[in-house]
């Protein structure tokens, strides 16, 4: 099939599944061309079937906004129309799916009919999509997609309960390709901590969401007692909070390093005794499940669909959100029993295998057939 995948390039889980799926889609032969304002941070263009379309905004001083929403619908019809692509596949409800539409519109005066595939990612329905300036159009270009998924059960509910949906929400968990996971050693963790010191690492794009502050506090508390590393990976927002929380505790400086953005996530999660992602919203918890296929325990709060991530006293612990204290309990409870982390550790890894790309692949290559299918009929 040759296929239009529209994502986001940044770091953010949307943009990693869309990439990680079109790379995966193109190893089994497909052929995949990626529209995004640039190039998606994990995208390896040296594989065979990959395509990228920058989408260009012409920049115009008369425009106070420029116009990205229409410049991706032109970049979408000229890509389907020059490439005859069989599917078009939004990640992201805003603008993807709204811009999508456009093209198939736009594509359908040219006589061309090209089914369109939306996956709803969390914050486009949770958050971002909620506001009265995009809500209709969202709810809008989820009813005119030709199929929906949502990357949780908690999400699809979350849409039906937030929008007027007429359509069948699918759900298709998101995956991870385990094969990349099982050539880690433990050679450099002396680099992070010494041996008789535990790793709580967290990983995300630090927005309000992830709720930093709970982070910082489960690390003061649980090291107070139990000598502890904190490494934060990522960039974002908040930030600005972990720099104040440093200033004001400075003893904890040389304990906290941050690393920003990292290529060598999967290396430095795999010297990791905890993950944390105490999260005020999580459709998913994709970072979760990395650390998880990592062979990390998780302690998470239940926030969307971290429930359906992480297993609570199986894979690591979950809390209500902001109980910092009972996450502190938890990650010491961890930390002071080695048989029940190596336990833990395993059921991680093991519970990390079910969402394996090898399950999840097929079912996008199915919903496509589906829809290309129900296209000609
Ligand atoms: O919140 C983020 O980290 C970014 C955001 C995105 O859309 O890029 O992530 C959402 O999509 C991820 C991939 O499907 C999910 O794993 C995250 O849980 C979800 N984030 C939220 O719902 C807050």
């Amino acid at each position: 099939m040759k296929i239009g995948i529209l994502c986001y390039p940044t770091y953010g889980g949307s943009g990693i599944v869309a990439t990680e799926l079109g790379m995966l889609l193109a190893n089994n032969g497909h052929e995949v061309h990626f529209m995004s304002s640039n190039m998606p941070a994990r995208l390896n263009m040296t594989q065979p079937n990959i395509y990228f379309h920058k989408v260009n905004v012409e920049i115009y001083p008369l425009f106070k906004y420029q116009p990205y929403d229409i410049a991706l619908s032109s970049t979408i019809y000229h890509v389907v129309k020059i490439y005859k692509l069989d599917i078009i596949h939004a990640h992201y409800a805003i603008p993807y799916a709204y811009a999508a539409y456009m093209a198939k519109q736009m594509l359908k005066d040219d006589g061309i009919e090209t089914p369109l595939i939306t996956t709803l990612h969390g914050t486009d329905i949770t958050l971002v999509g909620q506001h009265p300036s995009y809500k209709k159009s969202v709810e809008f270009s989820i009813n005119k997609s030709d199929f929906v998924t949502s990357v949780s059960e908690s999400l699809m509910k979350d849409t039906y309960i937030n929008f007027d949906i007429k359509k069948e929400i699918k759900v298709i968990h998101n995956f991870i390709d385990n094969g990349v996971f099982t050539s880690f050693n433990n050679c450099c963790r002396s680099h992070f901590a010494e041996d008789h010191e535990k790793i709580m690492i967290h990983v995300s794009n630090l927005r309000k969401v992830k709720r930093i502050e709970d982070v910082l506090e489960v690390f003061k508390k649980v090291q107070q007692e139990i000598p502890t590393r904190l490494i934060i990976i990522g960039e974002g927002p908040e930030m600005e909070r972990v720099n104040n929380f440093m200033e004001k505790h400075p003893t904890l400086i040389p304990k906290i390093r941050l690393m920003g953005k990292v290529n060598e996530l999967y290396q430095i999660l795999a010297y990791a005794d905890v993950f944390i992602l105490p999260s005020q919203q999580e459709s998913f918890g994709l970072a979760a499940l990395e650390a998880m296929a990592a062979g990390v325990p998780v302690i998470s709060s239940n926030a969307g669909g971290l429930p359906e991530v992480n297993k609570h006293s199986s894979t690591g612990f979950i809390a209500d959100i902001g109980d910092v204290d009972s996450m502190v309990e938890y990650t010491k409870k961890l930390f002071l029993d080695p048989e029940l982390l190596a336990q833990m550790k395993i059921n991680a890894k093991e519970n990390a295998m079910k969402f394996d790309i090898s399950n999840i692949l097929p079912l996008y290559e199915d919903l496509y057939k589906k829809a290309i299918i129900q296209q000609i009929t």
